[in-house]
């Protein structure tokens, strides 16, 4: 691990003196980064809004662009390629989940240090990526989640329906309550880890759908990670948002059965696979 990741914050009280001439007037430029960062794109019919997604990315703010598409019927993967991504293509539909299953083994196998998801649908406002992955790199958190809900007048006026509203603070309530956490919410799309996460959880043995995200917080949760968030411009159209109220209840229903395991396994009265260590 880079010496300029930190794992813990710094605690040095003893300063006698500091001229602030050197935070106001800087000499040095910058150090530059010297990990490597790795954005991943989990896409499924991304084509219209995939170069929009990267226009937000402040220049330099990652060392890749990994597009791993799950077998869509546009022409994302083209587009990809023409933009210079790096392109991994399912040939068949895994699902939510099997597409990030192979975004991180990716990042595993290619020396990522900081991994950050988001999706490419536009919905999140990718110029916030900096300002998460600095929150890991001063070793403060080790999962950094994108939060869309702040003020409920905000959400709404971003367009969130208000039933993904009420059921994402139902969910995130309970979680919270039920994992020790004080997050503004569990679902977003756009996330921060720390390498040492991606190699200690166990995501091959998640599911390939949607409750993948629920059930990777829940074993960085297991697992001892610092879970943490920052507030994220969110946008709600046709194309940022297509999960039906069929498909987000069963996200939901599974969302507690996550929970309901996580403390069985806790207590000792059925031991689970997901938070069994790899290898
Ligand atoms: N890999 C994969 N991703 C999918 C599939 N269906 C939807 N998605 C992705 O799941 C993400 C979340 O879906 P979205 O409709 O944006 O949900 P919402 O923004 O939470 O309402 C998006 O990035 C979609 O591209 C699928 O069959 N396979
Ligand atoms: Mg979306």
């Amino acid at each position: 691990m880079p010496s300029s990741l930190l794992t813990e914050p710094p605690l040095n009280p003893i300063h006698e003196s500091f001229p602030v001439e050197r935070i106001l007037k800087p000499t040095d430029s910058p150090p530059k980064r010297s990990h490597k960062v790795i954005a991943v794109l989990p896409a499924y019919n991304a084509a219209t809004t995939l170069a929009a997604t990267l226009a937000g990315f402040p220049p330099g703010c990652v060392d890749e662009v990994l597009l791993v598409d799950d077998c869509s019927k546009d022409n994302t993967v083209q587009l990809a390629r023409d933009m210079g991504l790096t392109v991994i293509v399912h040939d068949k539909n895994k699902g939510y989940g099997g597409n990030q299953k192979t975004c991180y083994k990716y990042c595993l196998d290619h020396g990522a240090d900081v991994v950050v998801m988001i999706h490419p649908d536009y919905q999140y406002d990718s110029r916030v990526i900096p300002h998460a992955v600095g929150i890991i790199e001063l070793g403060i958190c080790d999962v950094v989640l994108g939060n869309r809900v702040r003020s409920r007048a905000e959400t709404m006026k971003c367009g969130m329906p208000w039933w993904k509203y009420v059921s994402n603070r139902g969910l995130t309530a309970f979680e919270n309550l039920m994992l020790g956490q004080n997050l503004g919410e569990f679902h977003s799309g756009f996330r921060v880890y720390r390498r040492q996460v991606l190699e200690t959880i166990p995501f091959e043995r998640n599911s390939d759908d949607f409750v993948f995200d629920t059930q990777f917080l829940v074993q960085a949760i297991h697992f001892g990670f610092r879970l943490g968030d920052v507030p994220v411009p969110v946008r709600y159209f046709d194309e940022a948002s297509q999960i039906n109220f069929r498909r987000s209840t069963k996200y939901g229903l599974q969302t507690l059965k996550t929970v309901g395991q996580y403390w069985l396994n806790r207590l000792g009265l059925r031991k689970s696979m997901l938070f069994k260590p790899k290898g």
